[in-house]
């Protein structure tokens, strides 16, 4: 691959943060003879003002936080790589999609909105899904989502969105949650934010992994072409390994069990060379083609459908490669809206319109200054030349006395280059002064009712599940009614199922701003429900459990394990304790998790082993069954071997019945290989939807 990395940013002279030195110094240099002891007069007498060593060192932790990200605080990132598939100079001259084949160097950070910086993974929430692109016409960001809409249609109501949804500000709760009064209060008096509502309380809002989950730039961006030709398109990520989530009980013991769930996977996977990858496509269309369309494509709280306007795929996308620091890379990126090359340009969407402003805005707060642009993440690969100087933490050392333009002693330089740099969509514009909106944009529920119509039977009810969680935990009745009585509005099913939940009668429907609006092109979307992309059939960075206790009968399950193995799966020999364990024929088995430390929510499928003795003592462990129960109702595969089948019966599993007997498997020690295809097939189905409802009896 040519260029699959940022080259080594080459630390100024005499700055060296290399983990390999072997001498500790100050940060002046000067060598250090002793870390332990500070500077005292007499061993029992006082430390010594002039300890400048200790100073230093004490000066420097003190200040070590920077602010946080106001939202999008959580988050995990890596590097990559995009390659377009083919030259798209037809629509852009973007540098990204110059030529087939061309690579141009990632970084991507994906995020919780709500939660602080030390937050769980797995909340309820929307994910950010931004990619810095190191193009080399400067850096572009696409700072996304992964849902195709947003909550609002203008950045004016952004501040008031996110103080309702941020902890309450008397007591500060609750910490990365939507389930509170002043969030639903605000969502129900707007309901410009149903779409949305509809999404993030979708399976969506709780995404097994970041590898597996759609990212969308939301907004409809122009392209222009190098005759000055432009047209609309809507930015699309789609995972190879398709889009999977999590349900919610799993979602919430996860918190407990690793709140870095989703970190911690996106790490291990490219640790391992398990490179996530997704596919870009564009949904390329006119002004003219958006003019006909039954919404306005300025509204960032309506989608296209990909019926109405498909997907041309332009490009792929492979992270391979881990951040060296945390804090350098993850916590100092500086994505920008504001950070477009030529070729790509802003549409009139006015959520966006805020967002150029806010985004570089909030950089200078958190990063302390105008010259974050500076550090090495966000540095671009294109050089940087212009007569903008000093301000705080400037790293760079212009030479010379020219800083002005227009000059004639430095010849001019840097020079304007003209036709090829960066110009602005010439748009023309007769119109008035106004604050207001467009008409179709007081249109919010006919997209809300296809998302909802496009939902498969399971993913309908998570829908209604997630509503009658949020709203239980709202405390004013007038809250639940009035956004009950907006759900009329989108389905009268749905609203009844969470009116019935929370044990209210279904109101009147809201009255609606627009009541006969124009008919939608598309009533059903296949396209927005999960299933749609149920990944490549693998089972590949699939975190398997085999259960593992003295007396197991091994053969059966280190055949399974190097299937299992090959085929990609990470698998994990779990104990009642971690440590050493002896199989029926004195074979020794190193579990290196525990049920206690590593409980069911965490795997994606379980083996239970062979062997009477053993399986007696797991049966009498009650993690095992907390373990098997957790698995079973979340719709996980479980195949018991030979004796194993016991531990179902335990823990009270039916597996007689087909319709439960999805994703359940039985095998006889002997048969454990022919049995792994099956196993396999189970496991990359994700999920048995069948038994997700509820606790065996
Ligand atoms: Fe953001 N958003 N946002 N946002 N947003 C920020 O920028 C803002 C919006 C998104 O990993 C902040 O650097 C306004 C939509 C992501 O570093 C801030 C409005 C979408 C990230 C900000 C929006 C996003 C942010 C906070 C409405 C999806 C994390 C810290 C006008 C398309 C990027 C920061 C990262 C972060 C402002 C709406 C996505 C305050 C004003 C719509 C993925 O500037």
């Amino acid at each position: 691959m040519a260029r699959n990395k940022k080259p080594a940013q080459s630390p100024q002279a005499g700055i060296s943060a290399d983990a390999n030195a072997t001498t500790l110094t100050t940060n002046q240099g000067v060598r250090i003879e002793d870390n332990q002891n500070s500077l005292k007069a007499g061993l029992r007498g006082p430390s010594l003002l002039e300890d400048f060593i200790l100073r230093e060192k004490i000066t420097h932790f003190d200040h070590e936080r920077i602010p946080e990200r106001i939202v999008h605080a959580r988050g995990s990132a890596a590097h990559g790589y995009f390659e377009a598939y083919d030259t798209l100079t037809q629509y852009t001259r973007a540098a990204p999609f110059a030529e087939k084949g061309k690579i141009t160097p990632v970084f991507v950070r994906f995020s919780t909105v709500a939660g602080e910086r030390g937050s769980k993974d797995t909340a309820r929430d929307a994910r950010g899904f931004a990619v810095k692109f190191y193009s080399d016409e400067g850096n572009w960001d696409l700072v996304g989502n992964n849902i195709p809409v947003f909550f609002i249609q203008d950045a004016m109501k952004f501040p008031d969105l996110v103080h309702a949804l941020k902890p309450e500000p008397h007591h500060g709760m609750p910490q990365a949650g939507s389930a509170h009064d002043t969030f639903w209060d605000f969502v129900s008096l707007m309901p410009e934010s149903t779409h949305m509502l509809m999404w993030v309380m979708s399976d969506r809002g709780i995404p097994r992994s970041y590898r597996m989950m759609q990212g969308f730039g939301v907004h409809t961006f122009r392209l222009v072409n190098a005759q000055g030709e432009s047209v609309f398109c809507k930015f699309h990520w789609k995972p190879l390994l398709g889009t999977h989530s999590l349900v919610w009980d799993e979602a919430v013991k996860i918190a407990g069990a690793d709140p870095d769930f989703h970190r911690r996977d996106l790490w291990e996977a490219i640790e391992s060379g398990e490179f996530p990858e997704w596919e870009l496509g564009l949904q390329i269309f006119t002004e003219e083609q958006a003019e006909s369309f039954s919404f306005d494509v300025l509204d960032a709280t309506k989608l296209i459908p990909e019926e109405l306007v498909p997907l041309t795929p332009v490009g792929r996308m492979v992270l391979n490669r881990n951040p060296d620091n945390f804090f350098a890379e993850t916590e100092q990126v500086a994505f920008c809206t504001a950070h477009i090359i030529p070729g790509i340009d802003f549409s009139n969407d006015p959520l966006l319109a805020g967002r150029i402003h806010s985004y570089v805005d909030t950089q200078i707060t958190r990063l302390g200054g105008a010259n974050f642009h500076e550090i090495p993440v966000n540095a671009p690969l294109a050089s940087i030349q212009n007569n903008q100087r000093d301000g705080m933490h400037r790293q760079a050392v212009p030479s010379g006395r020219i800083a002005y333009e227009p000059n004639s002693l430095a010849g001019g330089c840097p020079l304007l280059i003209g036709a090829s740099g960066f110009e602005s969509f010439p748009e023309v514009l007769e119109v008035d002064k106004v604050r207001g909106k467009p008409e179709k944009f007081f249109e919010h529920y006919v997209q809300a009712t296809l998302f909802f119509d496009s939902q498969t039977a399971a993913e309908k009810e998570h829908i209604i599940a997630a509503f009658r969680f949020e709203l239980s935990k709202v405390g004013v009745r007038a809250i639940r009614e009035r956004m009950l009585s907006s759900l009329v509005n989108v389905s009268v099913q749905l609203a009844a199922k969470v009116a019935a939940g929370l044990g209210m009668e279904v109101p009147a429907a809201m009255s609606k701003v627009i009541a006969d609006p124009p008919l939608p092109e598309v009533t059903v979307s296949p396209a927005l429900s999960l299933m749609a992309l149920p990944g490549d059939g693998g089972i590949r960075t699939r975190q398997i459990a085999m259960l593992v206790e003295s007396g197991v009968q091994h053969a059966s399950l280190a055949s399974l394990y190097d299937i299992l193995t090959d085929a990609g799966a990470v698998v994990h020999w779990v104990g009642p304790r971690v440590g050493l364990f002896t199989g029926s024929c004195g074979e020794k088995i190193q579990a290196g998790k525990s049920m206690e430390n590593s409980p069911g929510v965490l795997f994606d499928a379980v083996v239970l082993p062979d062997g009477c003795d053993a399986v007696q003592a797991l049966a009498g462990n009650d993690h095992t069954m907390e373990f098997l129960t957790d698995m079973f109702r979340h719709g996980k595969t479980l195949l018991a071997l030979g004796a194993g089948r016991k531990l179902l019966d335990m823990a009270g599993i039916d597996h007689s019945l087909q319709e439960t007997n999805k994703g359940i498997l039985l095998a006889k020690s002997a048969k454990a290989a022919e049995t792994a295809p099956a196993f396999i097939e189970a496991v990359a189905a994700h999920r048995h939807s069948s038994r997700n409802s509820g606790p065996p009896a």
